[in-house]
């Protein structure tokens, strides 16, 4: 609890450091650097959103994101989305998302994504969603999901061309 405490000061410390003319809140843990976090609008009844963000290991060592979880979801898990033959497929990445020392991963719609599952209530757009993620190394960081619009920064996915996937927990787009 005491190390939570901690990461949860020290991250709100670097957020009222960050200069104003930054519009996306850069969090930093340890050797990574987390910016552009954001989700979309979920359309109708859906229970289920993806959350996206920019992960930069400055480190000289690899990290890991193992997991997450989010007071709005019942479950978050990491996936991976890929075209195969035409058709959106999803990936649960059971062993989380390795973040090599020097590179960015970017997580965004079409590939990486955290999966925000069992939704307690529609995201809706300029709403912040609270998410805390789960490095191997870097431990618990507390990031802020700002949410877009229904489709947003995805061209021609405005809730059609996810109904496709075969991943069970998506049939609601
Ligand atoms: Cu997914």
């Amino acid at each position: 609890m005491n190390r939570l405490i901690r990461t949860f000061a020290s991250v709100a410390a670097v957020s009222l450091l960050s200069v104003a003319a930054v519009q996306a809140a850069e969090i930093k843990a340890g050797d990574l650097v987390i910016t552009e976090a954001w989700s979309r609008a979920t359309p109708g009844g859906a229970k289920v959103a993806g959350g996206f963000l920019t992960i930069d290991n400055k480190g000289a060592a690899a990290d890991r994101l193992v997991s997450a979880t989010a007071d709005v979801a019942g479950k978050v898990e990491v996936h991976e989305m890929s075209m195969d033959n035409g058709v959106m497929k999803m990936r649960l990445l059971d062993k989380g998302l390795s973040i090599e020392p020097g590179k960015t991963v970017k997580l965004a719609p079409g590939g990486y994504h955290i999966m925000l599952l069992d939704l307690k209530g529609p995201l809706k757009e300029g709403e912040k969603v609270p998410v805390t993620l789960q490095f191997e190394k870097a431990g618990k960081v507390p990031v802020t999901l700002d949410v877009a619009g229904v489709g947003a920064k995805a061209p021609g996915d405005a809730g059609g061309s996810m109904t496709k996937t075969d991943h069970k927990g998506h049939s609601g787009h």
